[in-house]
C-alpha cells in the first residue's frame, strides 16, 4: 500500500513537472521579422514573436467568413485594421518596447500574442 502511495505521489509531482514546464506556459517562440497568421476560428499561430527596434511585418489572412474576425486590433501599435477575406493584409511594426502585446479581433473575443524580445 505504501508503496502504491509513493507511485502515485511520484506520478503526480512528475505530471506536475511536465505541466509547469510544458502546460499553461506560452511555447518557445523565436523571433522572426515576418509572420503570417492565418485568422480561421481565432489566431494560428496563436503566439508570435517579432524583435524589438526592428521593422516587422505581419501577414493576416483571414479564411473564415465569421464577421467577427473581420477586423484585427492590436492596441500597443494603433493596429485597428479590416480583413477581406481571403485576401492577405499586411501590417508593418517596429516596436521600440519589449513585452507581450495582445492581438484581437474587433469584439475582444479571439486573442493572440505578439512577444517582442
Ligand atoms: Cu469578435
Amino acid at each position: 500500500m505504501d508503496k502504491f502511495i509513493v507511485t502515485v505521489l511520484g506520478l503526480c509531482s512528475i505530471g506536475g513537472i511536465y505541466w509547469f514546464f510544458f502546460g499553461e506556459k506560452e511555447q518557445v517562440v523565436e523571433a522572426q521579422t515576418s509572420w503570417t497568421v492565418t485568422v480561421a476560428g481565432g489566431y494560428t499561430p496563436k503566439t508570435i514573436a517579432i524583435p524589438q527596434n526592428q521593422p516587422s511585418t505581419i501577414t493576416f489572412v483571414r479564411t473564415d467568413p465569421n464577421d467577427c474576425l473581420e477586423t484585427v486590433v492590436i492596441p500597443e501599435f494603433g493596429i485597428h485594421t479590416f480583413l477581406p477575406l481571403n485576401t492577405p493584409v499586411r501590417v508593418s511594426v517596429s516596436p521600440t518596447k519589449s513585452g507581450t502585446f495582445g492581438i484581437q479581433c474587433g469584439m475582444n473575443m479571439f486573442h493572440g500574442n505578439i512577444i517582442v524580445s
